[in-house]
């Protein structure tokens, strides 16, 4: 059974709203499934939804609305936004669908059995607007708590909790072991020093049900609900399980999972998490998975945060983006652009309106759309759209940026990749520059300089298709229909040049990128 490369973004609280940080998220992992499968593997890319817990309880009771029906309406929001991205996902999951809430009971009995969560009287402080347990750390130096916990009270109840503790110096031999595990660097360095300066607590994974019904029932205990983490990060093995994993469905009792016959996931190639949910996935998640008894997914890629104009996103400031209204007033290739050419895989980001704009005039209609658009033009107008014999003069150029580009996608180098590929679209105005093929259609003289130019200037487009596929796809197609070609330009393998043959005819020239005054 044939593994596919199986790559993860974390699941969204269902009760947000769709934001910028959300819409870039996605973004990264459509351009690396993308990436991916241009370059020939078979990829498998989730995404989906966090539907549990007191917040959702609670906003579905002030509606006067069932959680389930509340969640339901918020589900169909997010999975319109998933379309307006156009994202690639091959599956869409929701923990509250029974497939997800399986795999989690699974999971729980198996950690029980093996002697891994314990019961326990809690007692000490609590918020109820962060739904978190506080110890005297989480005191501000004045003795107070952060007033971000809202009202925080003096609870005493039981609950049952997960065996973090004796783990601490196994993860640290990992992640000292596989480099790779968490990327970038210093995000694994940041996880490496918080597990040798902090002993693990224990991880405390229930709530009672009388205190909160909106979650999955503990298989082992009834009165109980599971919290959070076992609920949420299980999501990146049901949805394996529920297509026939046979990694994840070996390691669970059979009499809990049925097993659909399928393809191989786990473990996963990649999670794309924001770096607020670090310890969870690069703490939390291996010693689950180790108790579980399943192998851990190969690297966690965290990425950084989002601002706008320097301060932090807030729906209460007002000071957001809202990535449909980009879209709609853009065009989604323009938000994509953007996003990924601004921010690279790690560090924090700024958007800013005037920087948008810059781009969107500098970059996409003055170099690629200005390329592409007289490119093609003037093939129209001086070879009536047919394309004259090969000529090779941009050839060993083109393939320097092309394998350039396949290395920068193999190492997850979004930013990079772009970058890159703007050097041939720099290249490619620059020869229309220094060649004036405007002057050569003058000189009958020239035709055979011209049919040159021509041709390098339509395959360099051709090349270019291909290459910002995975980045902007609508673009990407738009690009080959006016060059007349079926089929979209989604294998890298394409970019070798030569693809246009002599005598072909090309579509109809658009501008890409309408130049905007505002
Ligand atoms: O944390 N810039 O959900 P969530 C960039 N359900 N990324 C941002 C961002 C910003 N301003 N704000 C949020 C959750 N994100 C849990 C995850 S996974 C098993 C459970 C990112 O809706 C954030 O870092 O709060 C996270 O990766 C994702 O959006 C979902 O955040």
């Amino acid at each position: 059974m044939n593994k596919q490369f199986y790559i993860t973004t974390a699941i969204d609280y269902v009760n947000g709203q769709p934001h910028l940080g959300h819409a870039y998220e996605k973004i990264v992992t459509d351009v690396i499934a993308r990436s991916r499968r241009s370059l020939g593997q078979e990829v498998f890319f989730l995404t989906g939804l966090d539907e549990h817990g007191q917040k959702v309880q609670q906003a579905a009771q002030a509606e006067g609305k069932s959680p389930q029906v509340y969640c339901d309406k918020l589900a169909a929001d997010w999975q319109a936004f998933a379309k307006k991205l156009e994202l690639t996902n091959d599956d869409f999951v929701r923990t509250t669908e029974p497939r997800h809430k399986a795999i989690v009971q699974a999971s729980l009995a198996k950690v029980f059995q093996a002697g891994q969560i314990y019961k326990q009287t809690y007692s000490g402080f609590y918020s109820t607007k962060e739904e978190t347990f506080l110890t005297d750390k989480d005191r501000l130096p004045d003795g107070t708590f952060d007033p971000a916990y809202g009202e925080v009270i003096e609870l005493k109840e039981d609950n049952y909790f997960f065996k973090l503790g004796a783990q601490q110096q196994w993860l640290i031999d990992y992640l000292e072991a596989n480099p790779s595990f968490v990327q970038p660097d210093y995000r694994r360095n940041e996880v490496l020093g918080f597990l040798k300066n902090n002993k693990l607590e224990d991880l405390c994974i229930s709530r009672p049900a009388a205190r909160l019904n909106w979650g999955i029932p503990l298989p082992f205990d009834k009165d109980f609900v599971t919290y959070v983490w076992f609920d949420a990060l299980v999501n990146y093995i049901s949805i394996p399980a529920a297509h026939g994993d046979p990694t994840v469905l070996s390691a669970l009792p059979s009499s809990l999972v049925p097993r659909p016959s399928s393809f191989g996931l786990w473990p996963a190639d990649i999670h794309v998490i924001g770096k607020d949910i670090l310890k969870f996935h690069a703490v939390f998640w291996p010693i689950m998975l180790k108790a579980m008894g399943l192998p851990l997914p190969k690297q966690i890629l965290v990425h950084g945060w989002w601002q706008k104009d320097g301060a932090k996103i807030s729906k209460s400031t007002g000071n957001i983006v809202d990535p449909v209204a980009v879209i709609n007033e853009w065009g989604l290739d323009a938000f994509r652009y953007y996003v990924l050419r601004e921010l690279d895989i790690g560090p924090d980001g700024n958007w800013t309106d005037a920087g948008f704009k810059s781009r969107y005039n500098t970059e996409l209609a003055n170099g690629l759309g200005n390329l592409v658009n007289r490119s093609l033009s003037m093939l129209k107008r001086y070879r009536n759209g047919v394309v004259p014999t090969k000529s090779n003069e941009l050839a060993s150029e083109v393939a320097i940026i092309a394998k350039a580009t396949c290395t920068f996608l193999e190492q997850n180098q979004l930013q990079a990749a772009l970058q890159n590929i703007w050097y041939l679209v720099e290249r490619g105005n620059r020869y229309v520059e220094q060649t004036k093929p405007f002057n050569l259609a003058k000189d009958p003289a020239q035709a055979k300089r011209l049919d040159e130019v021509l041709y390098n200037l339509a395959e360099t487009c051709r090349v270019l298709a291909v290459l910002l596929w995975p980045f902007l796809p609508g673009t990407a197609t738009k690009i080959y229909a006016q060059l007349g070609l079926t089929g979209a330009p989604d294998k890298h393998e394409a970019a070798t040049w030569g693809g246009l043959s002599a005598g072909h005819k090309i579509g109809e020239p658009a501008p890409l990128f309408p130049r905007k005054d505002t």
